[in-house]
Order: C-alpha cells, then sequence, then structure tokens
C-alpha cells in the first residue's frame, strides 16, 4: 500500500494513476473539504481525461482521508511556493508532511518526495528535521526524490509516457521506487542520486523559460520594426538547428515562472542569463498593456470600460489561473484602468476578479477592444463572433488579417 500526501495537481491524478495500476492507495491531504469531496466522487479540478480515471481509480478502491497511514512507502506532492522576499523555496509543507509520516511509519519506510524543491533542498532542510527527531536516514527511513514532468492539459498521457527522474541515497531503494513507477509510467525511469535530481528538476523548467524569453525578445523588436514575429520564427524554424519557442502576454503556471527563481535565489552571481530571462517574461504584461493603449489610440476610445480581457487561466485549456498572465496584466494596469476593464474565461467558474463575466456573448456585448490572453479552443472555435471587434491577439489563434499582434 502506498500513501499520497497532498491530493493537488501533481498529487491526485498521480495517486489515481497508481490506482489504475492496481496498486492499493490511500491519498490524505489537510483539507477536510476536498476529502470529502473526492470520496463523494466529485472531482476539485477539470483535466482531460481525469474523470475516466478517477472512476476507474474509485472501481479500484483508491481512498481519501485526511489521517496519515502507517505504510511503508509514501509519495509527497505538497505546494512549494516560493518566498516573495528573497525568492528561496518555502519548504514548511514538505517539513511538515515528513514529519506528520515520521509519526506513523514503521521502520524502513520509504518517503518520496514528489514536491519540486531547489537544488539542495533535501540536504538542507529534510535530512536535519529526520535527524532531530532521532531517526537513522537509510535505515530507520529512507529519502526519495522524484519530481515529475506533466504538464497540464496532458496530464494523464504524459503520465503514461513521459520518461521521469528517481534520486535515492541507495540504489537499490531507487530501483525499488522505479519498479513502483512502472507500474503506470511505460517511459525510462533513471535512478540517480538526490542532489541530481532535484538540480535536474529546476533545470528543465528553466531551460523554457529562457526560451519563452528568447520569443519574447523577439516579439519585442518585431514590434519595434513593425514586422511580424510569427512570421520571422516561423521562417527561423525551417533551420534544422533552430527551434524557437512562442511568445506570449507573459509565462503564468505555477512551475516555470517560479522554478528559476531557485536558482537565480541560491546562486545570485552565476545567473545573470536566468535573471534576464525572468524579467523579460514578466515584462510581457506591460508590453501588452503598452498595445492596449496603443488600440485606444488609434480608434480614439477613452472608455476602459470598453476592454475585455478574453482568458484568466495561465494557458489554454486548463483552468488553472495560477500567476496568470492576465492577473499579472490586470495588477499592473493602474487602478482605474483596472476599474473598468472586462474579463472572461470560458474555463474559469467561479468569480475571482472584479467585472468578470460568466457568458461570452454578454461579456462581447460590452466591449469594444478584446484582447485574447489565452488561446482557449473555444476561442479558435468562435472567431465569427469576435471580428466586429479591435483584436489585440497575443497568442497568434486569430484566423483573420485585421487583428493585432503583440
Ligand atoms: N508559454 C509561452 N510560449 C511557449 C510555451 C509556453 O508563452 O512557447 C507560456 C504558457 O502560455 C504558460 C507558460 O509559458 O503561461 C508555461 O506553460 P507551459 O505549457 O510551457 O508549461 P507548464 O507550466 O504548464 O508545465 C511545465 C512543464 N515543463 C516543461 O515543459 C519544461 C511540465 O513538463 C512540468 O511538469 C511542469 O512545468 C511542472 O510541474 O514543473
Amino acid at each position: 500500500m502506498i500513501n499520497v500526501i497532498g491530493l493537488g495537481y501533481i498529487g491526485l491524478p498521480t495517486a489515481l494513476m497508481f490506482a489504475k495500476s492496481g496498486v492499493e492507495v490511500i491519498g490524505t491531504d489537510i483539507s477536510k473539504t476536498l476529502v470529502d469531496s473526492l470520496s463523494q466522487g466529485k472531482l476539485s479540478f477539470e483535466e482531460k481525461g481525469l474523470e475516466e480515471l478517477f472512476k476507474k481509480a474509485l472501481s479500484n478502491g483508491i481512498k481519501f482521508t485526511t489521517e496519515y497511514q502507517k505504510t511503508d512507502t509514501y509519495i509527497i506532492a505538497v505546494p512549494t511556493p516560493y518566498l516573495n522576499s528573497s525568492k528561496k523555496l518555502d519548504p514548511k509543507y514538505v517539513i511538515s508532511a515528513v514529519n506528520t509520516v515520521l509519526d506513523v511509519c514503521d521502520k524502513g519506510a520509504i518517503i518520496i518526495i514528489e514536491s519540486t524543491i531547489s537544488p539542495g533542498s533535501i540536504d538542507r532542510y529534510v535530512r536535519p528535521e529526520i535527524k532531530k527527531r532521532g531517526f537513522v536516514i537509510g535505515e530507520d527511513v529512507h529519502l526519495v526524490h522524484a519530481p515529475e514532468r506533466i504538464i497540464p492539459g496532458n496530464m494523464i498521457y504524459e503520465l503514461e509516457h513521459n520518461s521521469r527522474t528517481v534520486g535515492a541515497d541507495d540504489s537499490r531503494i531507487g530501483e525499488k521506487v522505479k519498479e513502483l513507477y512502472s507500474s503506470f509510467c511505460k517511459a525510462e525511469i533513471v535512478v540517480t542520486d538526490i542532489r541530481s535530481a532535484e538540480m535536474s528538476k529546476v533545470v528543465e523548467n528553466t531551460y523554457r523559460d529562457v526560451n519563452i524569453a528568447f520569443a519574447n525578445e523577439l516579439a519585442k523588436i518585431c514590434r519595434a520594426d513593425n514586422m511580424d514575429v510569427y512570421e520571422i520564427i516561423r521562417i527561423a524554424n525551417k533551420h534544422p538547428r533552430v527551434n524557437i519557442l512562442q511568445p506570449g502576454p507573459g509565462v503564468g503556471g505555477h512551475c516555470i515562472s517560479v522554478d528559476p527563481w531557485f536558482l537565480v535565489g541560491d546562486y545570485p552571481d552565476l545567473t545573470n542569463l536566468i535573471l534576464t530571462a525572468r524579467k523579460t517574461n514578466d515584462s510581457m504584461p506591460t508590453h501588452v498593456l503598452g498595445r492596449i493603449r496603443d488600440i485606444m489610440r488609434e480608434h480614439n476610445i477613452t472608455d476602459i470600460s470598453k476592454i475585455g480581457l478574453y482568458g484568466l487561466a495561465y494557458k489554454e485549456n486548463v483552468d488553472d489561473t495560477r500567476e496568470s498572465p492576465t492577473l499579472q496584466l490586470l495588477e499592473r494596469m493602474d487602478e482605474h484602468l483596472a476599474f473598468g476593464v472586462k474579463v472572461y474565461d470560458p474555463f474559469v467558474k467561479t468569480r475571482i476578479v472584479d467585472h468578470q463575466f460568466m457568458n461570452f456573448e454578454d461579456f462581447l456585448n460590452e466591449i469594444e477592444i478584446l484582447v485574447i490572453m489565452v488561446g482557449h479552443d473555444h476561442i479558435k472555435n468562435n472567431m465569427e463572433l469576435i471580428r466586429d471587434k479591435h483584436v489585440l491577439d497575443t497568442k497568434n489563434v486569430c484566423t483573420f488579417d485585421e487583428a493585432y499582434k503583440l
């Protein structure tokens, strides 16, 4: 039996995959409301294929509880926020989960940390905590770091098909954990040490952030000369060794916009490129604001309430709004501007900002300038409804030439 601790965006699908594959799973979360609703068969977020996987896991007997279980394997997938002031990892949830595991576990238990942590965190925060409690690591408990790589929007497929990393102190324990993940992961599972597993995870997300920043900088360069950045990237990508990503209104989500800060926080003198990339991506909502002002000027529009932002999620076809470029943009608009601006997202069904509409047509009826902040399929399928607006298309999804670009 395994105990998966933290039933959020990563822990829940992982627990369900194990259960679907026939592993006995108990899912634990501190939120009683979440545990109750999962026990009643209600999911907490939307994701392609999750509903079906959930049904299968329930029929295979997965249980949800707020209590940690006595078992031999624990998977910790709790949040790892960073401290805004220092940009360093805040390990409080991981530490608290590890401590509660120590309260209940048997001798020889394996504690697998799946949460993304900054390189060195296990040495810095987790080992001292375990030692303080009088446990001998490698005898009383075994430590493993097994970060995930799944992408929201395609999580279930990627859980099965992405390669994974398992970092362990003891390679025999690493092999044991590899076998456990092989129950659902069909791709290569690399066994390494804990420091390498921590570092490679953060490096992967930082690589993507730096590459998106390059595309975003190109968008600014092309705007300065009134050139079409998408055409430039399309042509450049014909080169066999060039693969430029897509510019956009900013980088959101809880991974790519967060993990590079762990490196910047720990190695401030060695991370010029990474820091500049972060700043470039963080500057994109301000760039969008400049483009909105251009359009208002061009069409003599002064009424801010005629602006509509389409999309609150951090990217297409998901309902997750963490660090979303739209929220960053709203924060940066001065109070006067933010006051009247309208917002709509078909995936976000609870009201989280002022002037948020729940109906697309009502939203369109109120606005003259439509800013596409997220390229949901929904907007791609509704092009005919937006043709009469001044459209600022920050995601290059419009099929008509009149749309303004980044
Ligand atoms: N974005 C762009 N241009 C692009 C690609 C993405 O502006 O060409 C933006 C998106 O719109 C979004 C942000 O970047 O705002 C991040 O989106 P994403 O789809 O690149 O990545 P995430 O945050 O959903 O998931 C990432 C993935 N990491 C990598 O691709 C290296 C995923 O594999 C990780 O599992 C996940 O972080 C995580 O949990 O760490």
